[in-house]
């Protein structure tokens, strides 16, 4: 076992945990998932972490997505630095959100209209309330696996019978709230016609590139089914494209895919690392929100300029080429991978920017075979992993996030620590 020296990580981590639940502020970052405790960050450079032990890492979380340059990058701390000199924060609308909503809607040509929020977890609880106002129903079907912030009604799982009502995922989570929400599986085309039929619901709600359960892509014709059913029933498509967003394509998974949202939820990337996210759609739609409408919404800190600032210059650094190299690292990636594995039984999936490594026998194309991986031997390899200067998302539900920062040097260094750790793994028979 590659051994890591993480004494000011432990110290601090006790500290912690007498003041924060779990000695964190985000549940996955204790690394509970992959059986270690917690390192904890000092800075990051690039492509790379360093934590308080001075340990280097090439870092494949870069919070989860929104770090598409990488850490730090110097378009976007003076952009956020020149916009802090000026003040924080008015609670009174900016230029900059003016000029954020109009490159995000040169970018989504589905989103004519925007309203920005501090974390995607209000985006797509906004974007539930506003398909309920515009349909007057109530339902709303998502999948399992999928992960749209944790509002209520969708910390929810799949009820007992196929397409019936959801249960709570959560103490806390009332009956009520879980109760309008149906769960079903992933890429089953059965399921989604059935619970379509049956609740007709205000809307289907999708991550179009699932990336919450491990990265599962949607088989040939299901997303193409999503917007078939929704405009059938006339329920409402919302894409969570918080992941997905200006990360898979210039325009997300919705260019890369050619099928359209009614609603899309934002995140991420939209706020290059700061606290932004938001919800679009077509102007008749976004107008039934407060104040140009009746259906209310709001917040303190929403489009704050700091965060408007870190996004416009995350944005404006992205051009084609940005998306042609991104792809291509995340390639070269994923067949590394696959390559370092050796006779380990895993499959790699990945999409433009976006990869798991699942410790399965088969392919993953749903919750249920996500849940199935050997879950022990994917947390002893991340384990190895971080032993080797490689920082990958602590969990099997998660995803890689490369960055257009994660150059051939930090790739090599990736590839050979990944061979290593696979190495340093029992090889386990595939079962009968
Ligand atoms: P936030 O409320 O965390 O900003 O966004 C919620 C959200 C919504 N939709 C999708 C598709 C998401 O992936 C997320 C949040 N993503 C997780 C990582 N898979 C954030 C990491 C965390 O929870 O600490």
């Amino acid at each position: 076992m590659a051994s890591l020296t993480d004494s000011r990580s432990a110290e601090l981590y006790r500290r912690a945990q007498s003041r924060l639940p779990g000695g964190v502020n985000s549940p996955v970052r204790a690394m509970g998932a992959i059986g270690r405790d917690p390192l904890f960050i000092d800075r990051g450079e690039g492509a790379e972490l360093i934590d308080v032990d001075g340990n280097r890492f090439v870092d494949y979380v870069c919070s989860w997505g929104p770090l598409i340059h990488g850490h730090a990058h110097p378009a976007v701390l003076d952009a956020v630095t020149a916009a802090a000199a000026k003040g924080t924060s008015f609670g009174a609308p900016t230029a900059g959100e003016v000029e954020l909503a109009e490159e995000v809607c040169s970018r989504v040509e589905s989103v004519e209209m925007l309203r920005m929020t501090s974390s995607g977890t209000e985006a797509s609880m906004t974007a539930v309330r506003l398909a309920r106002a515009a349909t007057g129903r109530e339902k709303i079907i998502k999948f399992a696996g999928a992960y749209h912030g944790h509002v209520d009604g969708l910390l929810a799982q799949a009820g007992s019978g196929l397409a019936t009502q959801a249960l709570p995922a959560s103490p806390g989570v009332t009956k009520g709230a879980a109760g309008d929400t149906v769960v079903i599986a992933w890429n089953d085309p059965d399921a989604l016609r059935a619970a379509v039929a049956e609740h007709a619901p205000a809307a289907i709600i999708a991550e179009p590139m699932p990336a919450n359960m491990g990265l599962v892509p949607a088989r040939a014709g299901f997303l193409e089914l999503l917007r078939e059913q929704a405009d059938a029933s006339g329920a409402l498509l919302i894409l969570d494209e918080v992941i997905s967003g200006f990360r898979v394509a210039r325009g997300g998974a919705q260019e890369l895919t050619g099928v359209p949202a009614d609603i899309t939820v934002m995140g991420k990337v939209i706020g290059g690392g700061l606290p932004a996210a938001a919800l679009g759609g077509s102007t008749e739609l976004m107008r039934m929100l407060a104040p140009a409408g009746p259906v209310y919404q709001a917040g303190t800190l929403s489009g704050n300029p700091l965060a408007v600032a870190a996004g416009l210059a995350t944005l404006r650094l992205l051009d084609e080429g940005s998306y042609v190299r991104l792809a291509t690292t995340t390639d070269r990636l994923a067949e590394g991978l696959r390559t370092a594995a050796g006779g380990h039984p895993v499959q790699v999936q990945s999409a433009p920017g976006l990869l798991t490594v699942f410790f399965s026998e088969g392919p993953v194309e749903s919750f249920a075979q996500a849940q199935a991986c050997d879950l022990e031997s994917h947390a002893a390899w991340c384990r190895e992993l971080l032993g080797r200067g490689v920082y990958p998302p602590p969990s099997q539900f998660e995803a890689w996030f490369p960055s257009l920062a994660h150059g051939e040097e930090q790739i090599e260094r990736t590839l050979l620590a990944a061979e290593a750790a696979f190495a340093a793994l029992p090889v386990r028979e595939p079962t009968a």
